[in-house]
C-alpha cells in the first residue's frame, strides 16, 4: 500500500489510527494538520473536514472515518486486529465505537478546558465533572475487560481505541487508578506496545 495520512498527533482518532497501522507494520507519508486550523486538503478530500484522512493511492480510495480506516488497513493486510470469531468482531466493533463516541465526550470537556484557556482561568467545576464522568466510565471498562489480556480477544480495533484515550486522559490530569485494577493491569502493560511508544504524541497542547 501507498499510504498518506492527514493527521494531529494529539487527536484521539488520529492516535488510535496511528497505533493501529505501527501494529500492522504499515507506514505512511504524514501530513500533519494543527489545532485550530484547516488544512486545505482535508476539506477538499473529506465531506466533514475532520482529521484522520487516510488516503491509499494504489487502490485510489479517500477514507475520511477512523474506525473504517482502521478496519480498511486490517482488511488490507490479513485482519490481525480483529478476531475470526463473529462475537469477538462485534465485540472489538462496540466497544471502540464506545471509546470513540461516550468516552471521548467524557475527556472532551476535560481537554477541551484546559487546552483552551491559561491554568487560571480554568473552569475547575468542568474539569472535576468530567473527571467524574471519566471514573464512571471506567467502572464500565473495568468489568468489560475483567482479568483478560485485551477487550476482544486478541489485541484489536478496541485496544487501539482505548490506548489513545487512556493515553489522553493521563496527559490531562485523569489517570487510571488503583479503584480500577484490571484497566491498570491493561494500561501499564499496554503502553509499553511498540506501536503506543512510537505514536505517543510529542506534546499535548495546554498542559505541556
Ligand atoms: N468521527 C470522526 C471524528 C474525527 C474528529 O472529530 N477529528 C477532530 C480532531 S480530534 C477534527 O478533525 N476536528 C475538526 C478540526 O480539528 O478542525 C473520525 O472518527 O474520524
Amino acid at each position: 500500500m501507498d499510504l498518506q495520512l492527514y493527521h494531529r498527533p494529539d487527536c484521539p482518532f488520529c492516535w488510535k489510527l496511528r497505533i493501529g497501522m505501527a501494529e500492522l507494520g504499515l507506514k505512511a507519508q504524514e501530513i500533519r494538520t494543527r489545532l485550530g486550523e484547516k488544512h486545505p486538503d482535508v476539506i477538499r478530500l473529506s465531506p466533514k473536514g475532520t482529521v484522520p484522512v487516510l488516503v491509499d493511492l494504489v487502490s485510489d480510495v479517500v477514507i475520511w472515518e477512523s474506525s473504517v480506516a482502521l478496519e480498511y488497513i486490517n482488511d488490507r493486510t490479513g485482519g490481525a486486529l480483529l478476531s475470526a470469531d463473529p462475537v469477538m468482531r462485534a465485540r472489538a466493533r462496540l466497544i471502540a465505537s464506545y471509546s470513540d463516541s461516550v468516552v471521548g465526550t467524557a475527556l472532551r470537556d476535560i481537554i477541551f478546558e484546559k487546552r483552551s484557556k491559561p491554568e487560571a482561568e480554568w473552569d475547575t467545576a468542568r474539569i472535576a465533572e468530567g473527571v467524574e464522568r471519566w471514573r464512571t466510565m471506567c467502572d464500565r471498562l473495568e468489568d468489560w475487560l475483567g482479568p483478560d489480556s485485551y477487550f476482544a480477544g486478541d489485541f484489536s480495533i478496541a485496544d487501539c481505541a482505548l490506548l489513545a484515550r487512556f493515553g489522553l486522559a493521563e496527559a490531562y490530569g485523569a489517570p487510571v487508578t488503583a479503584a480500577h485494577p484490571n484497566l491498570q493491569r491493561w494500561f501499564t502493560t499496554n503502553r509499553n506496545r511498540a506501536s503506543y511508544r512510537s505514536t505517543i504524541p510529542q506534546n499535548f497542547p495546554g498542559v505541556d
